[in-house]
């Protein structure tokens, strides 16, 4: 009786150090201003934009977006850079350091979400759910409104 309370003990111990041995997830990040551009007629590709703000006390890196079946078929994180002919080009990106406690903003001519193959549901005024992945394993999903692009000066950019 004694030693199986005692393997017992250990057992707890041994799940408790396994467990102590993982690295902080990444519950803190906060993504706000998430939006998506409303569908040019004809085109099946928008943008989107979002701030997240790592709260946590550990670097963590942006892995992966994506969006339902049925709205997008790819979803990727773009960047912009200046080709040496002084055009702007957009290039994907595998990950997005999130330093802890900044806030990194997807914005116009900078990183950018980047929605292909779109099934024309994306209608203005619609909602729809984006879920964001990082590299510790944790992921966020969060509900994101479609905007119309004559609302905003650098609609026709991305
Ligand atoms: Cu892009």
């Amino acid at each position: 009786m004694i030693k199986k309370t005692l393997a017992g003990i250990c057992l707890m111990m041994v799940i408790f150090l396994v467990q102590g041995c993982q690295p902080e997830k990444n519950t803190g990040t906060i993504i706000s201003d998430s939006m998506v551009y409303e569908p040019v007629p004809g085109h099946e590709v928008t943008v989107g934009y979002a701030s997240l703000y790592n709260s946590g006390s550990q670097d963590v890196k942006l892995v992966g977006i994506s969006a339902p079946e049925n709205t997008v078929a790819k979803t990727e994180i773009h960047g912009h850079r200046m080709t040496d002919d002084g055009n702007m080009m957009m290039f994907k990106v595998d990950s997005l350091v999130l330093p802890s406690h900044e806030k990194v903003i997807l914005k116009p001519g900078e990183y950018h979400i980047m929605l292909m193959g779109l099934k024309n549901t994306l209608v203005k005024g619609d909602s729809f759910l984006l879920t964001f992945y990082f590299s510790d394993g944790s992921s966020q999903r969060v509900s994101v409104p479609v905007i119309s692009r004559t609302t905003s000066g650098e609609a026709l950019t991305h």
